[in-house]
């Protein structure tokens, strides 16, 4: 083609295979434009610019994204809602999208005109008088757990938010480092957890227990998310994994065996690894 055909352009990408994480999406993005500019007799068709607005039109609306959720609002003044974040390096329009809280018609539509900008947190609260609100006079996020899922305008799936019990079905611990290298303490042992769904996970007070005692508590607005996995090392940082550490000068992985559990906020058991 000796024009950019945006439309063709478009075709071809949208039956890319999809992923619902943005850094990945920008990854194919890339190495499926290379493809098609190395398939054409002159490469240099493909300006820049028209495939990053390819790029933008078709993936930036999955860069929205939950990012937290607030389900308990018992306390005095602590109030029930849920946070969106825009990842993308623009802005979305958000008119007539929707969130739902888990139950049939616990509905939030973004109102036409709705924008949430590059890097911006917008929170929709459960009461009224707020800019983005489900204006309901009762709870809407079961303290005993919910799933909340957010729509854009064609109906489409973009993300979704679990916490407690839904949450605990899409936990699993994957592999236990035993024995560390490093000698005698043996920090560098870790316990790696495993989010299995596509949903972001809210894991504030979670909890791993080993055999010999010894608990490890994730602190709050910790999220785990989708597919992808959190280690706890004995007495070792490593943000790349989360950087959750039990920061013990011990051991706390007996190499001649040993269980670890998982633990919910409410103490239930979510997965149990043994060796
Ligand atoms: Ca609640
Ligand atoms: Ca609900
Ligand atoms: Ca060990």
């Amino acid at each position: 083609m000796s024009q950019f055909d945006m439309n063709g352009f478009m075709g071809q990408l949208q039956t890319f295979p999809y992923e619902r994480d943005s850094e990945k999406c920008w990854d194919q993005m890339q190495t499926a434009t290379r493809h098609l500019a190395e398939s054409q007799s002159n490469p240099a068709v493909l300006p820049y610019h028209q495939w990053l607005n390819s790029a933008l039109q078709i993936f930036a609306p999955y860069c929205v994204q939950f990012s937290g959720i607030n389900y308990q609002a018992s306390q005095v003044g602590a109030q029930e809602y849920v946070e969106i974040y825009n990842s993308a390096p623009c802005s979305i329009d958000m008119s007539l999208w929707r969130v739902n809280a888990g139950d049939e018609g616990q509905d939030f539509i973004f109102p036409v005109g709705s924008e949430v900008k590059s890097g911006q947190i917008i929170r929709i609260y459960t009461e009224f008088g707020h800019e983005y609100s489900f204006e309901s006079r009762k709870p809407i996020w079961n303290n005993k757990g919910d799933v909340g899922q957010l729509f854009n305008s064609k109906g489409q799936l973009i993300s979704s938010i679990a916490y407690a019990a839904p949450a605990s079905q899409s936990v699993v611990i994957e592999h236990i480092e035993f024995d560390g290298q490093e000698k005698g303490r043996e920090g560098d042992e870790y316990i790696q957890i495993r989010n299995t769904s596509d949903m972001h996970l809210k894991l504030c007070n979670w909890k791993i227990t080993s055999g010999g005692g010894q608990e490890y508590t994730f602190p709050e607005q910790t999220y785990l998310a989708p597919k992808s996995a959190f280690r706890v090392y004995t007495n070792e940082a490593h943000p790349e994994f989360g950087g959750f550490s039990f920061n013990s000068k011990r051991a706390i992985w007996n190499n001649k065996g040993d269980t670890a559990q998982l633990l919910n906020e409410e103490d239930h058991k979510v997965s149990e690894f043994s060796y």
